[in-house]
């Protein structure tokens, strides 16, 4: 079987040498490329994928994103809607975005950034801390693997998704239940995948939802932020700060006003990054299953969008 990686992002090497120890591929193909990809049946894609790409595969019968979101994937037009599409789910993945997110909370729950200010100007100043009620928007593989541990911590915990969960130790709530949800989130996680539901989804109005002086992190993607009403929330006091790990445009461009914001955090997509020898275990899986005419494993649903 012939395989195609189109990975712009990341550097395909590390795919290409996990991928070729498999006796189910004959040949990889790496885009770009001038070679006859007419007999590829297997397309891996970390975004975005060239214009016109899917034309030139005949054969395709399976396309997986590289990462666990697809929304590169859904928003594309060339996508066809017959092949089954999947997305990485894997351990180090909930692992990591669990970390990253602890992280970001205890910062901002112990003040970090103002110690570390403080420490500089050589001041002395015991800044007491509360106890945090956390929200986490989007219950699926990351967000009920950070809501686990962040029980298991302490802190007290409600979660929200499409259909309602249930996880130890942690409130749930269902999308027809948002507003009680968001009434909760001392601090928002967000980890929802965009599609048409969820796009836009953190603006204005939801902010006004949530407890003054509240905290954001978005750790999902930058089209689930309206980067002008949260400019305006933290401007206003509406929300305090906010730690931003994804962006509308990726990389953030040097004149957006959110990299001079003083209550906003900024790290460059790097909140949980797919671990490619993790990955490609579940990758040779998901092969087997194809040459048994099997479904496959983490296969989205296309009217979901997710
Ligand atoms: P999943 O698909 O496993 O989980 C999605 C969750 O969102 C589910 O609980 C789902 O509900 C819920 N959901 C979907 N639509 C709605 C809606 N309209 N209203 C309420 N809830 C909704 O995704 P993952 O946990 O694997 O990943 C989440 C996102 O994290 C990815 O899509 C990606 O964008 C982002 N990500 C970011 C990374 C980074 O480094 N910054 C790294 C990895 C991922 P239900 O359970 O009912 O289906
Ligand atoms: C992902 C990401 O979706 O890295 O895996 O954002």
């Amino acid at each position: 079987m012939e395989i195609l990686i189109s990975s712009s992002v990341w550097d395909p090497k590390p795919w290409v040498e996990g991928l070729s120890a498999s006796r189910d591929i004959t040949k990889i193909h790496v885009w770009p490329t001038t070679e006859d990809i007419s007999k590829v049946e297997v397309l891996f894609v970390w975004k975005p994928l060239a214009e016109g790409i899917i034309n030139k595969l005949p054969k395709l019968k399976w396309i997986s994103s590289l990462g666990a979101g697809v929304d590169h994937l859904t928003s594309d037009p060339q996508i066809p809607s017959h092949i089954p599409i999947t997305r990485i789910v894997d351990p180090f993945l909930a692992r990591d975005m669990t970390n990253y997110v602890i992280m970001g909370l205890m910062m901002h729950q112990r003040s970090m950034l103002t110690h570390l200010h403080n420490q500089r100007a050589t001041i002395w100043d015991r800044i007491t801390y509360q106890p945090l009620k956390v929200g986490i928007m989007g219950l699926g593989a990351l967000g009920s693997h950070l809501a686990e541990r962040l029980v298991l911590l302490g802190f007290e915990v409600f979660g929200y998704s499409r259909t309602l969960k249930d996880i130890d130790g942690v409130k749930c709530f269902d999308a027809t239940q948002n507003e009680e949800f968001l009434n909760h989130a001392e601090v928002l996680v967000n980890l929802l995948p965009v599609t048409p539901q969820t796009e836009s989804i953190l603006n204005a109005n939801l902010f006004r939802k949530m407890p003054e002086q509240s905290y954001l992190i978005n750790v999902a993607r930058g089209n689930h932020l309206v980067e002008k009403d949260l400019v305006e929330a933290l401007n206003s006091g509406r929300l305090s700060g906010a730690l931003l790990d994804v962006f509308k445009e990726e990389p953030l461009p040097t004149d957006n006003p959110l990299w001079q914001h003083e209550k906003v955090t900024i790290t460059p997509h790097v909140a949980s990054v797919t671990t490619p020898e993790s990955a490609i275990k579940l990758l040779l899986i998901n092969f087997e299953l194809l040459n048994n005419n099997q479904k496959l494993l983490h296969q989205i649903d296309l009217e979901q969008g997710y």
